[in-house]
């Protein structure tokens, strides 16, 4: 494999573009070396600019859950650029996709759309805090909201968890509302509610968690989640932004039988083009400006443009849900064949899969939070990632990611990455 295409243009970038990426995972700062620049794609290849092809597992971290330049989806783009990309007026395709998406996800009666996951959590929390007139909000270590500054916080010192800000720029007074807990361990979210009485809007998790590597939640956490929030007039956050319309037509809603509150979704819901949503019952909802007071607006919100990709995804999914079953299915035969590869290796790891979410990790204990995914060897994982890429295996480029499996990939091309897996170690 040859990059010198792309580490000339990497150069280049950065001239111009702080750290030559416009979102920092994609620097490769995490495993080291330049980052690949893409010239094109289709299905289940990426086509590099040193003319190098590379089987996806991200799928642009999620979206392009068909394949890249999914037929339907480009045609309809195309169709609508020609008519105006976006007006700042409604348009009828905003509710063909909102009437879509609350027919296919529990719980829900309402949607409003933003423009990434991200504005879709700032603005749920927002809402949550809005509705029930209390500030404080539980999140949980390793889980990934997006970059608002509520979220940017890390574990605090002090017995109560207190938060504190993680990024520069995040104040004293933004984090003190944003508590921290550990992913699965339910007693420690009990003893924050109790030091924290009546003070707690929302509680905010990944459903699925895919920012720690891909971590399951017990039943007895996810259900006990549930409960705490019912008792104590809390409300449940789902941040579907990666599991929603990804773990099935009801996300983890559904795959977990779980009411949340509200849900947040984005990447597979924009079809590869930037849309977020957050949504609820209608009595959450109605909060909202115009209606309500809960003020949240957006210039591109719901555009045309992004609303076509997102319908012509949705509708497939919609009408062709066997495509769960099947990106299922290719995901446990890539975990199998992981584990078959590395059960010969004589050295620890991991494999944690759900849905057509996967990740390998390369510690000896189960991963299950924050802490454990963070005892993973990254020295092996670097390794692991180049050795792989230069395999012609394109993997996220950092162990704390889920990979994201996408139905244009064949049983030939996971055997390819089991085999490129089984020449590393
Ligand atoms: P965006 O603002 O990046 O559209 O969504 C933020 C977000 C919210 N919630 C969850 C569960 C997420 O995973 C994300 C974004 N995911 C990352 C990948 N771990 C996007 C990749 C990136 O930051 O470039």
């Amino acid at each position: 494999m040859i990059y010198q295409r792309s580490s000339a243009l990497f150069n280049e970038a950065k001239k111009y573009i702080p750290g030559g990426v416009n979102s920092p995972v994609r620097a490769f700062k995490a495993v080291g070396g330049d980052p690949i620049f893409v010239k094109e794609a289709k299905g289940a290849y990426l086509y590099d600019e040193d003319g190098n092809r590379l089987i996806d597992f991200i799928a642009s971290w999620g979206p392009l859950i068909l394949g890249h330049a999914y037929e339907p989806v480009i045609n309809a783009v195309i169709e609508k650029a020609k008519k105006g990309t976006s007006f700042g007026m409604p348009t009828e395709i905003e509710t063909e996709l909102a009437k879509l998406a609350v027919s296919m996800v529990p719980n829900i009666d309402k949607i409003r759309f933003v423009n990434s996951g991200t504005e879709a959590c700032m603005s749920a929390v927002r809402l949550a805090r809005g509705y029930t007139g209390k500030d404080k909000i539980i999140k949980f270590a390793g889980c990934y909201h997006g970059h608002s500054d509520s979220f940017l916080i890390q574990a605090g010192s002090g017995a109560v968890t207190f938060g504190s800000p993680n990024s520069p720029g995040v104040t004293q007074g933004t984090a003190k509302d944003t508590l921290l807990a550990d992913y699965n361990d339910l007693e420690g979210v009990k003893k924050l509610v109790q030091a924290n009485k009546d003070e707690i809007a929302a509680i905010i998790i990944e459903p699925v968690a895919g920012n720690m590597g891909c971590i399951i939640p017990t039943d007895a956490f996810i259900h006990g989640l549930r409960e705490i929030c019912t008792q104590e007039g809390i409300l449940l956050l789902f941040d579907e932004v990666m599991t929603g319309f990804r773990l099935g037509k009801g996300g983890a809603q559904e795959a977990l039988g779980i009411k949340a509150d509200m849900v947040m979704f984005g990447k597979v819901i924009g079809g590869g083009l930037p849309v977020g949503a957050f949504a609820a019952r209608e009595e959450i909802m109605n909060h909202l400006a115009p209606d309500g007071p809960v003020y949240q607006a957006g210039t591109l919100s719901g555009n045309p443009l992004a609303m076509s990709a997102g319908l012509a995804m949705l509708t497939e999914l919609n009408n062709r849900p066997e495509v769960f079953t099947s990106l299922a299915e290719k995901t446990k035969y890539l975990h199998q064949g992981f584990d078959a590869v590395m059960s010969q290796k004589g050295m620890p790891y991991q494999i944690n899969s759900f849905g057509s979410m996967i990740s390998l990790h390369f510690t000896d204990q189960p991963v299950v939070d924050f802490k454990t995914s963070s005892k993973g060897n990254n020295e092996t994982f670097k390794k692991y990632f180049h050795g792989m890429l230069k395999k012609g295996i394109y993997l996220p480029p950092s162990a704390f990611e889920s990979y994201f499996l996408n139905d244009a990939l064949s049983y030939k091309d996971l055997d390819d990455t089991i085999d490129a897996l089984n020449t590393i170690f």
